[in-house]
């Protein structure tokens, strides 16, 4: 949800559009001892944060500038407010101050092949977080971390087959899908995902009815459920890729004078506090747990790269499925 500070940011993003310095935020992070580092020269790293779009977005900056601090790097973090161009002029200004590393975590999965090439002219090793990006050329990046959103995809799927049993749901399957952020990897891979076990398992029992992006926000899983509902009242499932849509698409239903999580039952992606007590009160039925706290091991990784040691092409986060009978046990050890 957009709160007073992240709508004042975006507000002026848009007056400002351009440049990085005044279209994204930056800031620099990190202590002043060299704990972490060996004793040697502190390690610069520059991260490219996508936005603040969602709490899983809050949790993952949170966890990327408390680990730096730890390990005693020096951050230079910018928040691109989910904007590509702000994304490149971020690392743009990386190359130029000569950071040792680039970390970001790509809005969308296209269109990263210049910049990154600059990078790699500049010898500036770059790893990807979170997104995953498509490239022909390998060797503009030197790993990813991240999780595995096609997964996440099947596991939605899987737990919708759970919860349609557990409700002793009969006849059509009509599902709304909530998408994330048009051309982003875990909007086209969780989309895949769960394609992939309707295609397999429910080709007649299971049919997507109104499939939009809500941009990964509160605001948009909002509108566009509360539009859904109008051009199709009979829909009897949501899957929303974020916790944060599946909230804001809650109050729409609730307006329309349903039950959410009963006359429309609900699968979301993150597992944010927020979700899992909307899960706790019976709205949402099932969560796919998504771990933004990437900050520790992206750390441990940037002082691989920067010492030459060569790393694992592809770091897989672990996660786990939770279904309402976990929620109110899971909450209080929630850590995001
Ligand atoms: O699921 C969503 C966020 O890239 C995994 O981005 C992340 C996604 C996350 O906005 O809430």
């Amino acid at each position: 949800m957009l709160n007073r500070r992240n709508f004042l940011t975006a507000a002026v993003g848009v007056a400002a559009a351009g440049g990085l310095a005044a279209c994204a935020k930056e800031d620099e992070g990190g202590s002043s001892s060299s704990d972490g580092n060996g004793g040697g020269k502190k390690i610069t790293l520059g991260f490219a944060q996508v936005g603040s779009e969602s709490g899983w977005r809050t949790a993952n900056t949170k966890s990327v500038k408390a680990a730096a601090k730890d390990a005693g790097y020096t951050l230079k973090f910018s928040d691109a407010q989910q904007k590509q161009e702000n994304q490149i002029s971020a690392i743009r200004s990386y190359i130029a101050q000569k950071v040792n590393v680039i970390a970001f975590s790509p809005v969308v999965v296209t269109g990263w092949d210049a910049v990154l090439k600059e990078a790699k002219t500049a010898k500036i090793p770059v790893i990807l977080t979170d997104r995953s990006i498509e490239t022909s050329d390998d060797s503009l990046y030197v790993s990813f971390i991240g999780s595995d959103f096609t997964d996440e995809g099947r596991r939605a799927g899987k737990m919708l087959e759970t919860v349609l049993e557990k409700a002793g749901h009969k006849g059509a399957v009509k599902i709304a899908q909530l998408e994330g952020t048009t051309g982003a990897a875990p909007a086209l891979e969780r989309a895949k995902g769960f394609k992939e076990i309707m295609d397999a398992d429910h080709k007649d029992d299971w049919k997507i009815v109104v499939s939009q992006t809500g941009d990964f926000t509160r605001a948009g899983g909002k509108q566009v459920m509360a539009a859904f509902l109008q051009s199709n009242p009979d829909i009897n499932v949501l899957y929303a890729h974020n916790d944060d849509m599946a909230l804001g698409a809650i109050q729409s239903i609730e307006a329309a004078g349903k039950k959410a999580g009963k006359d429309i039952l609900i699968i979301s992606v993150d597992g944010v506090k927020d979700g899992f007590v909307a899960m706790s009160e019976g709205k949402i039925n099932g969560i796919v747990e998504c771990n933004p706290l990437l900050g520790p091991q992206l750390m441990e990784l940037v002082k691989k790269v920067n010492d030459g040691e060569t790393v694992e092409r592809r770091i897989k986060t672990k996660e786990g499925d939770f279904l309402q009978e976990q929620a109110k046990d899971a909450l209080p050890t929630r850590k995001y």
